[in-house]
């Protein structure tokens, strides 16, 4: 069985990708930029994924030598079926980072994380001297929380209190993000919960101020970045 095939098998949802055609188009955009000896800090998502398709089928065809830093276990996995090498920010430095995007508004501000790796997203972003938003058209909104929820990665411990101190910012709604199955909460990597937050307005403010929580790990805003948006 051909790697593409093996992931297919493994991770069910690459069958069925929304906007398919143009997130392949942009995916194409990050692998011409892929140079030998890169250091790339991976993104996790459907966009994410195809790019890291792209750039392996470049990789493998040009012979070249790329080191991935991923962002969830499940992108590690990809990579090492797709046979790219990977490593972690304790041992190597990204020249570069790619990932999607839930939102963007028009200054370049996201919310990501509705795969619920936003904390690992960050770190790898914060840590790359450039970065790569890819987005379909469906990703541009005239303000943050126009579409989407921002997600909360939060220390079981700390649920009551983070709630009750989001609720101070104007939280409409803060719902604990529950598995597909409903059987239970989704549990992230770390061992987190996840709380999906609308507010009334996102304030320039609120990404450190829900940092500043204590029993939050991370939060899905990523205001002030200035990220290049790739788009088709
Ligand atoms: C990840 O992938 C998340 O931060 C973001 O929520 C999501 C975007 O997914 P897709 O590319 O499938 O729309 O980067």
């Amino acid at each position: 069985m051909g790697w593409e095939n093996k992931i297919a098998t493994t991770l069910q949802w690459t069958k069925e990708i929304s906007n398919r055609e143009q997130k392949e188009a942009v995916a194409a955009k990050i692998a011409e930029r892929v140079r030998d000896g890169d250091v790339i800090g991976v993104g996790s998502g459907s966009t994410s994924y195809l790019a890291l398709l792209a750039i392996s089928r470049k990789v493998k065809e040009q012979k070249l030598s790329v080191l991935a830093i991923p962002t969830s276990h499940e992108v590690s996995l990809t990579c090492s079926i797709m046979g790219l090498p990977t490593s972690t920010l304790l041992n190597a430095r990204p020249d570069w980072y790619f990932d999607g995007a839930d939102e963007v508004d028009p200054n370049k501000n996201l919310i990501k994380g509705r795969g619920g790796a936003m904390f690992a997203e960050k770190l790898v972003m914060k840590s790359a001297p450039e970065s790569y938003i890819l987005v379909d058209s469906s990703k541009f909104v005239s303000y943050l929380g126009e579409k989407f929820a921002a997600p909360v990665e939060v220390d079981p411990r700390a649920v009551h209190l983070v709630e009750t101190e989001l609720a101070k910012l104007g939280v409409k709604e803060a719902q604990m993000r529950m598995a597909v199955a409903k059987d239970g909460p989704v549990i992230t990597e770390a061992g987190n919960l996840i709380l999906d937050v609308r507010f009334n307005r996102i304030e320039d403010g609120y990404e450190k101020e829900i940092k500043s929580i204590p029993g939050v790990i991370e939060s899905g805003l990523f205001m002030g970045y200035r990220p290049e948006i790739l788009t088709t």
